[in-house]
């Protein structure tokens, strides 16, 4: 079930190992959405489709495609398996929906072969995935840099960095304001209560 973002030709092809990955997956394509570059988004499982994903991943380069992200479960082989057969930058997400919480999603992504990377991205980091890609793509784009940039300006507005002698007082953080209690080690704040 391929999903498209705009008419214009996909810079960026995602895809997911099942449609059970979609709920997390989609948050990709919300981003890159954000920060107007076309991608697409196709399910195609390593184990279940190899022929489909070896063909995608064969094909990716020719068909204008700058990077790659695969997202995927429990013995998650399709960042690999896509890095495999093609020279583009592959990004891959390990998802967590598994009896393992995606620890076993994080090490089959992770530990690629030496020649062969994968850049990996935190469990169910989708949005990340896609950031990641959008800054492998702003190399040749400065628009897209300078949007980076500013969307980068946005976050220090947001997450305020929180005053080690500030116990007691009131602190916006993460965007919410927040009373803070108890003690800090190290940086880090051990409880905070919502206002
Ligand atoms: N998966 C599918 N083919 C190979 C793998 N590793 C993963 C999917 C999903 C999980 O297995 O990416 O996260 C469970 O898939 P399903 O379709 O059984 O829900």
């Amino acid at each position: 079930m391929p999903v498209d973002s705009g008419k214009r030709k996909p810079l960026v092809g995602v895809l997911t190992g099942s449609e059970s990955d979609l709920p997390v997956m989609r948050a990709v394509m919300e981003v890159l959405k954000d920060f107007g570059v076309p991608a697409e988004l196709k399910v195609s499982s390593a184990h279940r489709h190899p022929e489909r994903t070896l063909d995608y991943a064969q094909n990716a380069r020719g068909r204008g495609l700058k990077v790659l992200i695969a997202g995927a479960g429990m013995a998650a082989h399709l960042a690999g398996a896509l890095a495999a057969s093609t020279v583009l930058p592959v990004i891959g997400v390990p998802l967590s929906g598994s009896p393992l919480s995606g620890l076993d999603a994080l090490l089959s992504t992770v530990q690629m072969p030496s020649g062969v990377p994968v850049a990996v991205v935190a469990v169910d980091g989708a949005k990340n995935a896609a950031y990641l890609a959008l800054e492998i793509l702003a190399l040749g784009d400065e628009k897209l840099a300078l949007k980076l940039a500013s969307f980068r300006e946005g976050l220090k507005k947001k997450f305020v960095s929180i005053d080690l002698e500030a116990t007691g007082k009131i602190k916006t953080l993460s965007g919410k304001r927040v009373r803070l209690s108890g003690k800090k080690a190290g940086g880090r704040l051990l409880s905070a209560a919502r206002l």
